[in-house]
């Protein structure tokens, strides 16, 4: 496998948003010309440190003072998966961290947080074209639709091509029912059985991954995300947990990011399982994962239609024939009322930051006074 970060996704594309990103930033494009720097891509990312792939090659790279005082404790910070500038130093055993390029898609949640702070985003992983939402054939809630349709609602946003990955396949007898259940629950998504232990199901899902493209694996702790990864290099590059009792639920095997590359030339970010997936996106971020839902409202009478009780309700119909199911419409109206309550939150903060703003204005303009009152 070649060193160069082609290898690592680096494209044409890439090639140009760098060009534009030193544009706006002349100090950067004059370190620039004279070689200083260098894109290379976060492979694996920890407590304010990158671990980054360079052409010159691999090294945990620092942020700089300017940059980190732009972006710490913001969505900003670089995660694995982001296309970096950095300068590489053979001297050094870190190297400086310059600037993050515009990313393409993020992987994000609602970071856990209670109700008296502000809603914030929590980016999960940058850049990824492939997303693989990991399910559990062995029972229990490692695979349910409604976890399915709250996943593939951050897939879409993500701006990743979702798949749902059904693994431990060697587990059930009902391996059919799973996958219709999971088409129906994630329309137009592909579903792919799986199983790291037979490894049935791996061929498929690496016809999947071409060379170049960066694919993220997702879900819950235990689902096998790791074994997968291992399963598709080929050797056991990752450390994967021992099978859980329920007692030992909260146990997490993998605690980092990272970016493995393939033979095939494909890339895969592993993240740790999460316990919670507070959605993080728009009003509109329903229409993605419940097309079908958002099809049939074109049907209804009203335009500004709940469909809930009013006449003519297309929505309720397909309820009423059973071509829609309950469980399904009960979840788009629960994940609605949660965007919903998200975007009033966010608006709390839009107010703050206002608030903020107006204050250090108001102190900045007395402030002004009071000197000029001084001179006088
Ligand atoms: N029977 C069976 N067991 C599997 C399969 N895939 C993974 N396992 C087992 O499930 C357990 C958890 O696998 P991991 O790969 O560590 O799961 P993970 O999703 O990476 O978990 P976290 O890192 O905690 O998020 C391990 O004991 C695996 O051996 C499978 O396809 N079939
Ligand atoms: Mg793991
Ligand atoms: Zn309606």
């Amino acid at each position: 496998m070649n060193a160069d970060i082609a290898s690592w996704g680096w494209n044409e594309g890439w090639g140009s948003t760098l060009r534009a990103a030193l544009l706006a930033e002349p100090a950067l494009a004059e370190a620039a010309e004279e070689g200083r720097l260098a894109p290379g891509r976060v492979i694996a990312d920890g407590r304010g440190m990158f671990q980054v792939a360079a052409d010159a090659g691999i090294a945990w790279c620092r942020p700089t003072g300017k940059l980190w005082d732009r972006i710490a404790d913001t969505p900003e910070v670089p995660v694995t998966g982001d296309w970096v500038v950095v300068e590489p130093d053979e001297r050094a055993d870190t190297w400086r961290l310059h600037t993050v390029l515009p990313r393409r898609g993020t992987l994000s949640r609602q970071a856990p947080t209670d109700e008296r702070h502000a809603a914030r985003e929590h980016v999960l992983a940058a850049n990824v074209d492939v997303l693989l939402m990991v399910f559990g054939l062995d029972g229990g809630r490692n695979f349910t639709e409604r976890g399915l349709e709250r996943l593939a609602t951050i897939a879409w946003q993500s701006g990743a091509t979702p798949v749902v990955v059904l693994n431990k396949a060697d587990l059930t007898e009902d391996r059919e029912d799973a996958e219709a259940r999971a088409r129906a629950a994630a329309p137009g998504v592909e579903v792919i059985a799986t199983s790291a232990v037979t490894e049935g199901g791996l061929a498929a899902l690496a016809a999947l991954l071409p060379a170049g493209r960066t694919a993220a694996l997702t879900g819950r702790s235990g689902v096998g995300k790791s074994s997968i990864v291992n399963g598709l290099v080929g050797e056991e590059v990752l450390a994967t947990g021992a099978s859980r009792s329920d007692d030992l639920r909260g146990r997490h095997t993998t605690s980092s990011r990272r970016l493995i590359r393939l033979a095939s030339g494909a890339l895969l970010i592993d993240t740790p399982g999460l316990r919670t997936l507070g959605l993080w996106a728009g009003a509109d971020a329903l229409d993605d994962s419940f097309s079908d839902i958002a099809e049939l409202a074109e049907g209804c009478r009203f335009s500004d239609c709940a469909h809930q009780r009013e006449p003519g309700c297309a929505v309720q119909q397909a309820l009423a024939e059973g071509a829609l199911d309950a469980g399904r419409y009960e979840n788009w109206l629960a994940l609605q009322r949660e965007l919903r309550h998200l975007e009033s939150r966010q608006d709390v903060r839009v107010q703050l930051a206002e608030k903020a703003r107006s204050k250090a204005l108001a102190r900045s303009i007395r402030g002004h006074y009071k000197e000029s009152g001084k001179r006088r």
